[in-house]
């Protein structure tokens, strides 16, 4: 007999989804890296219904949450979602008291927990930066379904030693590694200080997602977006090297830089369009 718990219902052991092992693996690895102290950092990955349904009861709602703000936009829409109040480090061990799966209802007011949540957890506390971020990306990449928060070290210092305009720590960024540029031309959106977990955080956070796939947020951390686990997580992987690159250096002096003439071959080499208003050519 396999030890790995056999349900009735025909489903299969529903910490085997795919979809669960890569909240686990991804919150564990950005645990290890150190970013996610405490309780910091969350995730929400938008599913498909049948993916969701190979494991998982979505016949069956074990509660349902009132949500702050309506999202409309995202009804009948599945997520896997981390838990507020849980840490990253304990994910791996325990994915079903800290994750969640859940459905947004018809009316966009309410979300469905179908699975996960345990004793009466509830979603993130920035669940409003998720979804309202999700509904800003879908309209602009239909392939997109991950939003990642986590408080990367070298981000957080570099907020108070650079200057906060956002073309300018962009281009600080794309200077700090040759391939930044490639991986982000779009460039790092960036808010003013906010009280987090606030529906006002969301909405200034998903305006930002209209344009960029990065926000970072000042003495607190990133946001970061994508289609996929690998990509979201490797585009804020790619930020933080940048801003690791520029605390090195610190107030050292600079010898030499890449030019915006090389970062504007750089970017015709690789064929992407760098964010308009930085490079001076
Ligand atoms: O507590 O990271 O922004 C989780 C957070 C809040
Ligand atoms: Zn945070």
């Amino acid at each position: 007999m396999s030890t790995s718990v056999i349900r009735t219902t025909g489903y299969t052991a529903s910490t085997e989804a795919p979809f669960i092992q890569e909240m686990a693996e991804i919150t564990h690895h950005m645990w290890t890296l150190g970013w996610d102290e405490l309780n910091g950092g969350n995730v929400s990955y938008l599913l498909d219904e049948e993916e969701v349904s190979k494991y998982i009861n979505v016949g069956q709602t074990l509660r349902s949450l009132d949500l702050a703000f309506p999202v409309k936009e995202l009804a009948g829409k599945y997520f896997i979602v981390t838990g507020s109040g849980k840490y990253f480090r304990n994910v791996i061990k325990d994915p079903e008291g800290n994750l969640g799966v859940v459905r947004v209802s018809a009316s966009g007011e309410q979300v469905d927990i179908l699975w996960g949540l345990r004793e009466g957890a509830r979603p993130t506390s920035e669940l409003a930066s998720h979804f309202m971020s999700h509904i800003e990306r879908l309209k602009v990449d239909p392939t997109h379904r991950i939003v990642l928060h986590t408080h990367a070290t070298n981000v957080i210092a570099m907020t108070f030693t650079h200057d906060l305009d956002e073309l300018k720590f962009t281009k600080t960024l794309w200077q700090m590694c040759t391939e930044c540029l490639v991986v982000f031309p779009d460039g790092v959106g960036i808010l003013p200080w906010i009280v987090p977990g606030s529906n006002e955080i969301g909405r200034e956070t998903a305006k930002k997602m209209q344009e960029q796939r990065v926000v970072i947020w000042p003495h607190h951390g990133i946001f970061g977006t994508g289609s996929t686990m690998d990509s979201t997580f490797g585009l804020i992987e790619t930020v933080e090297k940048a801003a690791n690159v520029y605390n090195l250096i610190g107030g050292r002096e600079i010898k030499q830089v890449i030019t915006d003439h090389q970062l504007d071959d750089l970017a015709r080499a690789f064929g992407v369009t760098p964010k308009a208003g930085i490079l001076e050519l």
